[in-house]
């Protein structure tokens, strides 16, 4: 029960378990990861991936060529997946303006060989998806970024990798991951429906959609089921980071499920059934408390809570009274067009209500959503 297995596509990025766990006030807790572990381990664990930045390949070994080797050999003995792939463009003091859209051309141009580079070696491993994580575009002062003129270079930016995307043939979609803040004072693109807008200004939008994060959509206080809904209704949802968060404070990268979960049951519920089809991607930080065998508890406990949250899911959808609250409320009958076939707003004007009493009829969603809080709870 609840073991995963590669067909769950459970996916982490190498830098959360890897995560040493430095944080602005204090250093290290845990030792640096070899990727070549980190693979074997989530092999072992049931994953069906896992994800890189150039940079993480880099941990315990600095010749690249080398590195690169050793991971390939890992992925091939496992059987594991490099499903997405993304570059690190803020670490390094290069980046601390931005990189895409650095007031400092020379360091745009830098980060635009940066991610190409990387873009090579993801096509070579089969990534179809590569995450375009800006967090160092923005700014602490209004005066100190034109913001028109860095949403011109952020399309630059983008209109250029998909020119090279397309000329080298590569089978790559581009996603874009908002965050509202942190590490800058505000971010570019911050939130979902941000970068929605932006894309529909680039030159290939289609082969640009989103990967957000529950918790930075979350930092924004934001509704992350209603953003991925919306997300999915533009087919924009490409990729996913799952974590968990309490509300707008700083980036927690919580284990899937361990901060809002009335939410993480929801989203499991949405992208169980609403269409997605990629990785569920693990964005999470394990505890700066934890050592290094809490780390591979932490993988795990992501998804093994992921599938419970699949089964309360299936149960609460099949359970004959959530079906009548359901009807109830209506939540059905939104699926029906306002006007029926034919008809047009002559028909419409024709019509009437009695609008007091319909003002009157009640919806009953306190009933519905104590059904789902017991089914959460486990007493149904
Ligand atoms: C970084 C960030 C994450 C992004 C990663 C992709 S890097 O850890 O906090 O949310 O998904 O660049
Ligand atoms: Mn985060
Ligand atoms: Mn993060
Ligand atoms: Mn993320």
């Amino acid at each position: 029960m609840y073991t995963p297995t590669p067909e769950d596509r459970f996916t982490f990025g190498l830098w959360t378990v890897g995560w040493q766990a430095r944080d602005p006030f204090g250093d290290a807790t845990r030792a640096p990861l070899d990727p070549v572990e980190t693979v074997h381990r989530l092999a072992e664990l049931g994953a069906y991936g896992v994800t890189f930045h150039d940079d993480d390949l880099l941990a315990v070994e600095p010749d690249r060529a080398k590195a690169i080797e050793g991971f390939k050999k890992a992925l091939s003995e496992t059987g594991l997946k490099a499903p997405m792939a993304t570059t690190n463009l803020f670490t390094h003091p290069v980046f601390k303006d931005g990189a895409f859209t650095s007031n400092d051309r020379d360091v745009r141009r830098y980060a635009l060989r940066k991610v190409i580079r990387n873009i090579d070696l993801a096509a070579e491993l089969g990534a179809t998806t590569y995450v375009c994580w800006g967090g160092r575009e923005g700014a602490e002062s209004d005066a100190a970024k034109d913001v028109r003129a860095a949403l011109d270079r952020y399309k630059e930016g983008f209109d250029l990798l998909c020119q090279y995307v397309i000329d080298k043939g590569y089978g790559i979609r581009f996603a874009i991951e908002p965050k509202p803040n942190e590490p800058r004072g505000d971010i570019l693109l911050p939130t979902i429906g941000h970068a929605l807008g932006f894309i529909n200004e680039l030159e290939h939008p289609e082969m640009v959609g989103l990967n957000p994060e529950v918790g930075h959509e979350q930092m924004a206080g934001l509704n992350f089921v209603h953003g991925i809904a919306q997300a999915l209704w533009h087919g924009k949802l490409f990729h996913i980071d799952l974590n968990g968060q309490h509300g707008p404070k700083y980036d927690q990268d919580l284990v899937f499920g361990h901060g809002d979960l009335k939410s993480a049951f929801f989203l499991v519920d949405l992208l169980e059934n609403g269409g997605y089809e990629g990785p569920r991607h693990f964005d999470y930080k394990p505890l700066r408390t934890d050592d290094a065998e809490d780390v591979w508890t932490s993988a795990a406990a992501n998804m093994r809570t992921y599938l419970i949250l699949k089964e309360k899911s299936t149960a609460f959808r099949a359970d004959p009274e959530v079906r009548e609250a359901l009807a109830a409320g209506k939540v059905t009958e939104l699926a029906q067009p306002t006007l029926a076939e034919g008809e047009g707003y002559e028909d419409l004007l024709k019509e009437s209500i009695d609008v007091a009493a319909v003002g009157e009829r009640g919806f009953h969603f306190t009933r519905l959503n104590q059904l789902a809080i017991e089914h959460l709870l486990g007493v149904r």
